[in-house]
């Protein structure tokens, strides 16, 4: 059985091997990156079996990418080569005390013209759990298409489904994001937006407003992310917040909202009926408590380190950390 269907774009990442600026770094290191994948990965590490879906380019890109994942045990035979687009990559740069810039380079990628006519039944064959984000339909009106079609289809197939709106400015307008994104939250049992996601989605409301207003409109569970102060969730029944986890250093923040769906996630996949335990939450609130401090640890541990999913633990050192055990080295 595999836990987790997650179907999106991943790209190449390039960034300055020194840390200055990319315009003078005469020097890259090159990995893998991408929401949807960055969250197959994690659960992959923390045992979940899970099958990542994608178009690649027939290129040296698409064959790292392909080989990186699969040598994280992702299972990646879904994918489909493509014969002319290539693999997107995109450029990280590095600026003191701020967020990374990205510099994307991804129009007309393979993984863009993925469609609804793609989508195979195979996709969803065994298996409990469907996740997307808010990237994917960001790159096309084919994407968005495919990916609305593919939570259809999933929910056709009695799979749970969440969904992590990733908004990404620079990949499309605001009313496209919004317009896309509000289509799509109904279609979700599981949402997952950051503070500030709700704030240009909805404009600026207090986080209970923003639960209500978000449990109103379909998902049976939110779980908002806000930042250091942590995450809350919501159900019909109650609301639980959780505080950040502490980071003295922080290195690199991208990847903290994959790093938090991943924790949150594997707690929930913990329970024999995903669908069923949804619909009387108050049973099921000390998972959500617990899957809600796993998020906050694992995007704790995400923006630790330089690339957007390489910090993310294996099961055997998420146990030790949560249990305050040290861990032997030599
Ligand atoms: O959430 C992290 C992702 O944003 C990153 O890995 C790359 O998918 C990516 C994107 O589109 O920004």
């Amino acid at each position: 059985m595999v836990d987790v269907v997650t179907i999106g774009e991943s790209m190449i990442l390039f960034q300055s091997l020194n840390d200055s600026s990319i315009q003078y770094s005469p020097l890259f290191t090159k990995s893998v990156a991408g929401a949807e994948s960055n969250v197959a990965i994690g659960l992959t590490r923390l045992g979940k079996k899970v099958r990542w879906i994608s178009k690649v380019g027939d290129d040296a890109f698409g064959k790292y990418l392909l080989a990186t994942l699969a040598g994280e045990q992702v299972d990646v035979s879904n994918c489909i080569i493509a014969d002319n687009e290539p693999t997107a990559i995109y450029f990280k740069d590095f600026k003191a005390s701020q967020d990374p810039i990205v510099y994307y380079y991804r129009k007309g990628s393979a993984a863009s013209k993925l469609n609804k006519n793609d989508i195979q039944p195979e996709w969803f064959h065994n298996t409990r759990h469907l996740h997307v984000t808010g990237i994917t339909p960001a790159l096309s009106n084919d994407s968005a298409e495919m990916i609305i079609e593919a939570m259809k289809v999933a929910k056709r197939n009695h799979m749970t489904i969440s969904f992590d709106p990733n908004i990404r400015r620079k990949l499309w307008t605001e009313e496209e994001a919004k317009s896309t994104i509000q289509k799509m939250i109904p279609l979700c049992d599981i949402f997952m937006p950051g503070l500030e996601e709700c704030e240009f989605l909805f404009g600026k409301k207090s986080t209970d407003e923003y639960g209500e207003l978000l449990l109103n409109m379909g998902p049976r569970l939110i779980l908002l992310k806000c930042g250091a102060d942590g995450a809350m969730a919501y159900t019909s029944e109650y609301m639980i917040h959780k505080k950040g986890v502490f980071v003295e250093n922080i290195v690199d923040t991208v990847g903290a909202g994959d790093a938090f769906a991943t924790g949150s996630l594997s707690i929930i996949l913990d329970l024999q009926n995903i669908d069923m335990e949804l619909n009387n939450t108050t049973k099921i609130k000390s998972v959500i408590a617990n899957a809600l401090e796993r998020g906050n640890r694992l995007g704790a541990l995400a923006i630790q380190f330089k690339g957007d999913w390489e910090g993310l633990p294996t099961l055997n050192e998420l146990t030790a950390i949560e249990h305050g055990e040290s861990v032997i080295t030599r």
